[in-house]
């Protein structure tokens, strides 16, 4: 069976994990945890992936496949899933989304490590610039809540879904429901989807 590289608290192993979930293929991984932080490479991670990050997938003939959009692609050609479509504007569209939510999970992760470092050393001029951004994003997603709402669960729907969820989990003082009612109210309905409740980040673990 393929072995995910796999924690508990990470939105980019979660996206991986909602994939699994909508395509029925959670029976055929099995999960090892792996701790990923970058400043203490994991040696063991980076015997499969020399850039110790997870997910990392090692597949039964000893290859492996990262990151999480190239894991995510793999399992739904796997199961000829509906995750990443095809062709046309559908493709590009959750392609663009799913560089949206991956690229706000990047600017929060980047804050996140910023915001806890000691004052010496905290840049202010970098916060400020990861919130004015994240905060753009916010906006321009609400505009565009009513098409998320309106095309088929995707590889860009789970990624905005997991930035918001992250949002909610380490930056709850963002309120970013607050200006983003659309966004709040589709975010709410693709929480409750069996694979968003079953992949929710747990404060332990
Ligand atoms: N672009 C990568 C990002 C993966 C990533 O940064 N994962 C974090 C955990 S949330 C990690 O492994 N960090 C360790 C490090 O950066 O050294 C993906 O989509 O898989």
């Amino acid at each position: 069976m393929p072995t995910l590289h796999w924690s508990p608290k990470s939105p980019y192993v979660r996206k991986v994990m909602i994939c699994a979930h909508e395509l029925d293929l959670l029976p055929r991984l099995t999960l090892v945890r792996s701790v990923a932080a970058m400043l203490q490479p994991n040696e063991r991670l980076m015997r499969d992936n020399p850039l110790s990050k997870i997910p990392t997938l090692v597949l039964e003939d000893g290859n492996t496949l990262f990151d999480s959009v190239v894991i995510c692609e793999y399992l739904n050609e796997l199961a000829a899933g509906p995750l990443f479509p095809r062709e046309g504007a559908a493709k590009w569209q959750s392609l663009r989304w799913h560089a949206f939510g991956d690229g706000l999970l990047d600017a929060l992760i980047l804050w996140r490590n910023e915001r806890e470092r000691s004052d010496a050393t905290r840049s202010q001029a970098l916060i400020d610039a990861f919130e004015l951004k994240v905060r753009a994003s916010l906006r321009q997603v609400e505009k565009e809540a009513a098409a998320l709402q309106a095309s088929g669960f995707n590889i860009g729907h789970l990624t905005l879904a997991c930035a918001l969820s992250y949002m909610d989990f380490r930056f709850d003082a963002l309120v970013w429901r607050t200006g983003a009612p659309q966004l709040a109210a589709w975010h709410g309905a693709a929480s409750m989807r069996p694979s968003m409740r079953a992949t929710e980040p747990q404060l332990q673990g």
